[in-house]
């Protein structure tokens, strides 16, 4: 059986097996009293996002209208998503506008281990052509990645002049430099890099291209995890005559890494203390935008950094894990969320070389066909295999959570219930576009199902409909979205149902 074939056989076996689910443990009983008011934060259309390496740019075929695969792969994700460019590749590269473009003399930069290797490549405008081609077929729109580790104001800003110009309204905004707060590993002396020298080089180069781009728009500053520096930049920001504009504050998020660490597995994925440090994070960052008047969008992440753990990162407890991580961040008033992923040898240049999870793998005697029936990277959401495109587990949770994109989420916290009641879940509820009702509840409980009974409020009424993202385990190499029989009127205002465990499901009422 191939893969898409093994995929389906396995999604019609699920079904009979949810239909006889053995309750493992006794089930919670939880009353969820679900506001009529959304007064929370508004969930952009284009919150959903995928991040890729800039160097993905080398292949002019990639990012194009002739790769059919791929946009029909982004358009199931999203209608309507942001592609952020950026990655450790993205300071290598060097804009190489005509063919006779000759290569700029390179920085002296230091070889560490984990990071990438100082292999130049050119960015052409040939793939910025292609890129908007393929934008424009996806209805996606970009934050482009520059880079600023071995750059200049000067050529950042020719690039930028022909990226405004190429791609038109589906540019968002340029971001310059890629977890800049680890510049002093590789690229910068650590003894005087801080957020401060950051600030200045950046204003150099975000200067230099609004004078070739006066509409340009900036996310920044893409730290990789020290999110203090989006509170000293919020600081420093009023100083700053003259500033350019910036829209979003940005940094990334890897729940662990990388794939060695025995810390990264499944339990500790989905166990609400991972949430709770997101949480902890998101409450730092929204205070340093709410200060800049500007919001908070995670462009970089994923379950375990250097490029993935298989499974971990491919599994269908990443699923679970993406829904309620991209739903969380929500809840914290954050414009999006954008997973990465990509190729296996774009990904693997971007750390070193080679992925820790493939050296797992053939250390544990995997043959060569096991290891190839893995996306590589393990994370990304949208695998290549060979021709083909995967959407993987931790894109069916991107997306069972991006459904929500256009709503105005409900100021409830209905996870500290669910947590009371002894089981690993949350929920999120919000108004939809139209006006219907959403719940969703996400049980990345291994043995506990939910017994819920979703209150409306007496007088509402309508018919109450549910979707649940499933797999037949959280180790299952598969995830699927599905309409359930689980349905049917309110009665007076109320609607009850079970969540099994391991098992997200969201009931609309209508
Ligand atoms: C981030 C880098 C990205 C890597 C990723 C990883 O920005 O280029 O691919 O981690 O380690 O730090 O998987």
């Amino acid at each position: 059986m191939n893969r898409i074939n093994r995929r389906r056989f396995l999604a019609v076996a699920a079904v009979g097996a949810a239909a006889t689910r053995l309750r493992a443990q006794s089930a919670a009983r939880v009353a969820l009293t679900i506001p009529a008011e959304a007064t929370g934060p508004h969930m952009p259309e284009d919150y959903v996002g995928l991040s890729y390496e800039v160097q993905q740019l080398l292949d002019p075929g990639f990012f194009s209208a002739g790769n059919t695969g791929l946009i029909r792969a982004f358009k199931t994700l999203s209608s309507r998503g942001a592609l952020r460019l950026g990655g450790n590749t993205s300071e290598f590269e060097w804009w190489k506008p005509t063919p006779e473009s000759p290569e700029p003399e390179h920085p002296q930069t230091r070889e560490v281990a984990g990071e990438p290797k100082a292999e130049y490549y050119p960015v052409t405008a040939e793939a910025v052509r292609n890129l908007a081609a393929f934008l424009q077929a996806t209805g996606w729109t970009c934050l482009y990645g520059i880079g600023m580790g071995t750059n200049t104001p000067e050529r950042a800003a020719t690039e930028a002049e022909y990226v405004a110009k190429t791609l038109g309204d589906r540019l968002q905004y340029f971001q310059i430099g890629n977890e800049v707060d680890l510049f002093g590993r590789h690229l910068r002396d650590p003894k005087t890099w801080s957020a401060k020298t950051y600030l200045d080089e950046w204003l150099a180069m975000a200067r230099a291209v609004t004078r070739a781009v006066p509409t340009a728009r900036f996310g920044m500053p893409d730290v990789a995890g020290n999110v203090s520096w989006l509170t000293e930049i919020a600081g420093i920001w009023p100083s700053i005559q003259n500033p350019p504009r910036v829209t979003t504050l940005t940094h990334h998020y890897y729940f662990g890494g990388p794939a060695t660490n025995p810390d990264v597995n499944i339990p500790n994925l989905l166990k609400p203390a991972t949430m709770a440090r997101v949480q902890m994070t998101a409450t730092t960052a929204t205070a340093a935008a709410n200060k800049m008047g500007v919001r908070v969008r995670m462009t970089e992440g994923n379950t375990c950094y250097r490029g993935g753990k298989p499974g971990v990162s491919d599994v269908f407890a990443a699923a679970l894990w993406s829904a309620d991580y991209s739903l969380l961040l929500a809840s914290n008033n954050y414009s999006g969320v954008n997973l990465h992923g990509g190729t296996g040898k774009s990904v693997a240049n971007s750390v070193g070389g080679f992925l820790p999870g493939d050296v797992i793998l053939k250390d544990a005697g995997a043959a060569p066909a096991e290891i190839a029936s893995h996306p590589h990277p393990f994370y990304t959401p949208i695998a290549t295999f060979g021709d083909q495109y995967a959407m993987e587990p931790v894109a069916y949770g991107l997306k069972f959570a991006g459904a929500l994109s256009g709503a105005t989420l409900v100021e409830a916290d209905l996870t500290s219930e669910i947590q009371a009641a002894g089981v690993d879940g949350t929920a999120y509820a919000a108004k939809l576009p139209g006006g219907a009702m959403t719940v969703t509840i996400l049980n990345k409980d291994a043995a506990r199902d939910l017994d819920l009974t979703l209150d409306f409020g007496a007088g509402k009424g309508g018919i109450a409909e549910a979707e649940t993202l499933y797999a037949p385990a959280l180790d299952a190499r598969e995830a699927h979205i599905g309409a359930e029989p689980r349905h049917g009127a309110l009665k007076q205002g109320r609607f009850a149902v079970t969540v099994p465990h391991a098992l997200g499901m969201r009931v609309t009422v209508r």
